[in-house]
């Protein structure tokens, strides 16, 4: 008899609990849940303002000039985008030094060459209207992660301006 009189009131306990007013727990509860479901309408609308963001990864092997490469030879991102490019040099030798430079089509020869000559203190990057997007330089075994913005749709050459690489590492930077 005991045991039936404690469900009894227990049951009565939780039935008083669900028919509280508003100020009651559950009350309370269901007036939090129309705020957390009415927080996400704002979230959607802000979402809409946001910049596409495209991750590239990108591996630079090689240990002799020669070997030396990028592991893809098209990048491709959406006009407007936010780049996030992880450039992994998987390079050990001394030599196996990488850079990623975005370039006026057609210009990474004299992009690199002219990289070149500022050497180190400039991180081999010239200052120019050619130059739309630069990583800094990743050691042998360096991983670098760069944003940028993506330029103009258009078509765009890639390239790494470290001395003498830009013959072999370099690829096509499409905008769509
Ligand atoms: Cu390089």
């Amino acid at each position: 008899m005991k045991r039936i009189a404690q469900i009894v009131t227990v049951t009565f306990v939780f039935a008083l609990a669900s028919c509280g007013s508003d100020t009651s727990e559950v009350g309370v509860l269901k007036e939090k849940m129309k705020d957390s479901a009415a927080a996400p309408v704002k979230r959607v609308v802000a979402d809409t303002t946001l910049q596409p963001t495209v991750e590239i990864v990108l591996r630079a092997t090689g240990e002799e000039v020669k070997d030396m490469v990028f592991d893809q030879d098209t990048l491709e991102v959406e006009a407007d985008a936010l780049v996030k490019l992880t450039l992994i040099n998987e390079g050990t030798d001394l030599n196996a030094i990488h850079n990623f430079v975005v370039v006026t089509e057609g210009m990474s020869e004299s992009v690199a060459k002219i990289g070149a000559e500022i050497g180190p203190p400039g991180n081999y990057i010239p200052d120019s209207k050619h130059v739309l997007a630069a990583t800094p330089l990743a050691l042998p075994g360096q991983t670098i992660v760069h944003e940028f913005k993506a330029p103009l749709p258009g078509t765009y050459d890639f390239v790494c301006t470290y001395p003498n690489h830009w013959q072999k590492m370099h690829g096509k930077f499409i905008v769509k």
